[in-house]
């Protein structure tokens, strides 16, 4: 039977031996073991029922057996949900409820405030934890047969869906098939020149596109190697890099690795590829990398729809503050956001995008995923951007009411809404603000009630429990009024101006 992304997955692998990944505490797969394990948890998701097309959603720590279960999905014809583990139970209801998976994966620390969500949407509740104990590896133990017959995939069928959360309104599953998917691999391996040779220091979280896809697929259809660590530590990265090839991360990875005295020409010697991704990367971050390592930072572009765009090249140019060329087989336009024109080289306007890698749709939202495309079939980001005459793209900004903070998404409406509840607020406005470490901060102006005695930490006191630790406010401000323009909307960029220097380091002199 065919497999369109796994069977290029072992088409690529050197040979069963070969070394795929290897954690911090010297544990070893080869991509023997990975075939293997992944038969085994396969064959158990199919003795529990997930037959073709079902979701299996998964909120665990990373760990390699986590990886294992994506593998095991798409052999098994099923669809794979990551969830970010900073979600709390109650952001965890409204993606079971949409997503209605089969088999709902989590921490063994978070099965008891998952199983009634479980429950409630129909799905049946295993664990698995970060060292690959759990219910869900008792019962490999049990079904684990090492050999599976992979259910037969087209390029068409699903292979994951990611939520991205929705500037109005709620989370929006991304549909992404096995070609999305495969297409942007191969891609990637290619331009950025991976083979079996290669060992990537893999210090991302795998629930979302970068970690999962950008960094995991791109091994995978290499037939090369990665060290696997739990989280990002810039003293732990560097002390890897004599050991390692490549490394991907967002910019607060190089903004924290810039600052660490161990970066150094020799420390970074071994290693012959940086990528940065997820969010911008400052041209002085760039410069100070470079700087200090002698390694020019590859930026790359992309999004959960779309799989990556643009990217540096790898041999010629990597311009700082720019995010490269459309990569091959994917077209890219700036269009007018009015008209819908396609402007002039140079000129700012929406950017578009075509080709294999666009994700097929919204989960059960077919007005929304119509919303999002042209005619011609191209998909709308959402962000600002210009093309110069040599073809390298340029992000200027977003027309989506969005805040990235370290490389993490926070609808700005999300964090409204659970504040605006709060007694003795009369509205609020959440806004991205420019900060060292995260580039931007999620920041709160909240008007409150006449004689209300809200305060900054009775507000971030409310929150705690509700939102995801990293879409908290890391301040919030009190104003009399909120800025409003004469259609009555509230004017955010006047707010982030009024704000721009609230997390700088005060200034000397
Ligand atoms: C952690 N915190 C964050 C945060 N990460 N707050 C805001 N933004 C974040 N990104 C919180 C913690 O809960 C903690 O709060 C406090 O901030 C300090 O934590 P820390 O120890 O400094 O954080 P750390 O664990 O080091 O994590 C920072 C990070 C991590 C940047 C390493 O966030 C990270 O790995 N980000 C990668 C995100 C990613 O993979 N994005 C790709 C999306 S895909 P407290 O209060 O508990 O102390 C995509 C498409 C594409 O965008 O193009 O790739
Ligand atoms: P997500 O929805 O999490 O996939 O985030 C995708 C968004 O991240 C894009 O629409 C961009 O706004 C942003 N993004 C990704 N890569 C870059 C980059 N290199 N520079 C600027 N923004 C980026």
């Amino acid at each position: 039977m065919s497999n369109h992304l796994f069977d290029a997955v072992s088409s690529a692998a050197p040979d069963l031996d070969a070394p795929f990944l290897e954690t911090l505490d010297g544990r070893r797969w080869s991509y023997g073991d990975l075939f293997d394990g992944s038969a085994r948890l396969a064959a158990t998701l199919a003795a529990l029922g997930v037959v073709p097309g079902d979701r299996v959603a998964v909120q665990v720590e990373k760990s390699p057996e986590a990886l294992l279960l994506y593998v095991a999905c798409l052999r098994a014809g099923a669809v794979f949900l990551p969830l970010n583990v900073a979600y709390t139970p109650t952001e965890l209801d409204y993606f079971v409820g949409d997503a209605e998976p089969r088999l709902l994966v989590a921490s063994p620390a978070a099965a008891a405030a998952l199983r009634p969500v479980a429950h409630r949407h129909g799905a049946r509740l295993e664990t698995l934890d970060a060292k690959g104990g759990g219910s869900l590896m008792a019962l490999v133990a049990e079904h684990g047969v090492p050999s599976f017959d992979n259910i037969d995939r087209g390029p068409d069928d699903l292979a994951a869906i990611l939520y991205t959360s929705g500037t109005t309104g709620r989370s929006k599953g991304a549909m992404l098939t096995h070609d999305n998917l495969l297409s942007n691999a191969l891609t990637l391996k290619d331009f950025w020149r991976f083979t079996p040779a290669d060992r990537l220091i893999h210090a991302l979280p795998i629930f979302h596109t970068h970690g999962l896809f950008v960094a995991t697929n791109t091994i995978l259809a290499s037939g090369a190697s990665m060290l696997f660590l739990p989280r990002f530590d810039a003293g732990e990265v560097l002390s890897l890099m004599d050991r390692a090839t490549a490394m991907m991360g967002v910019p607060t990875f190089y903004v924290r690795l810039a600052q660490h005295p161990g970066l150094t020409p020799e420390a970074t010697a071994g290693m012959r590829l940086f990528v940065s991704g997820s969010a911008p990367l400052l041209a002085e971050t760039h410069r100070a990398f470079e700087e200090k390592s002698g390694h020019k930072i590859l930026e790359r572009y992309g999004m959960t729809e779309t799989n990556m765009i643009t990217s540096n090249p790898y041999d010629g140019d990597r311009v700082a503050g720019a995010v490269g060329l459309p990569l091959p087989g994917i077209t890219v336009r700036v269009t007018d956001p009015e008209t819908k024109a396609i402007v002039g080289a140079g000129e700012v306007g929406m950017i578009e995008v075509r080709g294999p890698n666009v994700f097929k749709g919204y989960w059960r939202m077919p007005e929304k995923t119509q919303a999002e495309f042209r005619e011609d079939g191209f998909f709308v980001t959402g962000d600002l951007g210009k093309i110069d005459a040599r073809g390298y793209v340029t992000i200027v900004g977003r027309d989506k009411d969005l805040v990235i903070s370290g490389g993490y998404n926070v609808y700005p409406k999300e964090v409204e809404a659970e504040i605006d509840e709060l007694e003795g607020v009369v509205e609020s406005a959440v806004i991205g603000v420019a900060h060292a470490d995260f580039g931007e901060a999620v920041t709160a102006v909240v008007v409150k009630a006449e004689g209300a005695s809200v305060s900054e930490r009775g507000v971030l006191a409310a929150l705690d429990g509700r939102l995801a630790r990293f879409k908290q406010p890391k301040r919030v401000l009190f104003v009399d009024e909120l800025p409003r323009n004469t259609m009555g909307k509230v004017q955010k960029a006047a707010l982030r101006q009024r704000y721009a220097d609230l997390y700088q380091p005060a200034k000397v002199g």
